[in-house]
């Protein structure tokens, strides 16, 4: 950790910590924590219950099934956690009924400068928790998970790569999927490495050509058509280049042939 200290500082408040830790340490992101670019601390709600038994959860008013996150060990542990980040630092909870995380919003939180990540279990928390010390909720997609976690480490993993020295060659975290290759946030294009064939499939001849602006064309072509076949939603409503608008119509002619 260089005297700056951390790029980045998160908190994550779950009741599995040791989990969230251990699936931290891997690849990249575990690399970056290691060099101390972030830096990722853990709060255990439980550690702060306020009975002997250490209740973090109780049954729902109005009836029905599963339990309820209780509001006061997690607002203790919220504020406590908050306490060791920066100031203004978003209080994050990961719900279903959250704004839809994606590339825009890794970008956005990539570039603050601390900010605390809530996963909740069972039924979900006390609403009023989020009332009083939540900012802003987030989901990682439209279906319902058992606890906050997993979300939690997307939402780390995706920003964390972001940072400046955290992927190996500086570009290529632009240079991926809804990364900026030419005006949009298109899909990626086809990877290839050795062998140049396998079980008769040989690898595209532009990739093995050393022209560079025809690899950057070929790419480009292949994300933008990838893009209109998968995902017509990127790009409906944007303003292709000239470039791009040939090379879709290029690639589209080619798919027909
Ligand atoms: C979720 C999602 C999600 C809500 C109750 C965990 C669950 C339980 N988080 N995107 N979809 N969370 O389903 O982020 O607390």
């Amino acid at each position: 950790m260089d005297a700056a200290g951390p790029r980045l500082a998160v908190e994550v408040v779950t009741l599995f910590a040791a989990e969230v830790r251990a699936a931290l340490a891997m690849g990249v992101v575990g690399r970056a924590i290691e060099r101390g670019v972030v830096k990722v601390g853990l709060e255990d709600p439980r550690s702060l219950a306020t009975d002997v038994h250490g209740t973090v959860d109780d049954r729902s008013y109005g009836g029905g099934p599963g339990m309820v996150l209780k509001v006061e060990p997690l607002a203790s542990s919220i504020e406590r956690a908050a306490a060791r980040l920066p100031p203004g630092s978003p209080r994050i909870y990961l719900s279903a009924q959250g704004r839809r995380f994606d590339q825009a919003g890794a970008r956005r939180l990539a570039g603050l400068k601390g900010f605390l990540l809530l996963a909740g279990r069972y039924e979900g928390v006390d609403e009023r928790l989020l009332d009083e010390v939540i900012d802003e909720e987030l989901s990682i997609g439209d279906y319902v998970l058992s606890g906050g976690e997993l979300a939690a480490l997307v939402v780390i993993d995706a920003v964390a790569r972001l940072l400046p020295g955290v992927l190996g060659d500086a570009g290529s975290a632009d240079q991926e999927s809804f990364g900026t290759l030419g005006s949009g946030p298109w899909l990626d294009w086809p990877h290839y490495t050795r062998p140049e064939e396998w079980r008769g499939r040989r690898v595209p001849e532009v990739l093995k050509s050393g022209n560079h602006a025809a690899i950057r064309r070929w790419r480009l072509k292949q994300a933008l058509g990838r893009t209109a076949e998968r995902r017509p939603d990127l790009i409906a409503g944007r303003e292709l280049t000239v470039e791009e608008q040939l090379l879709l119509d290029e690639y589209r002619k080619e798919r027909e042939s």
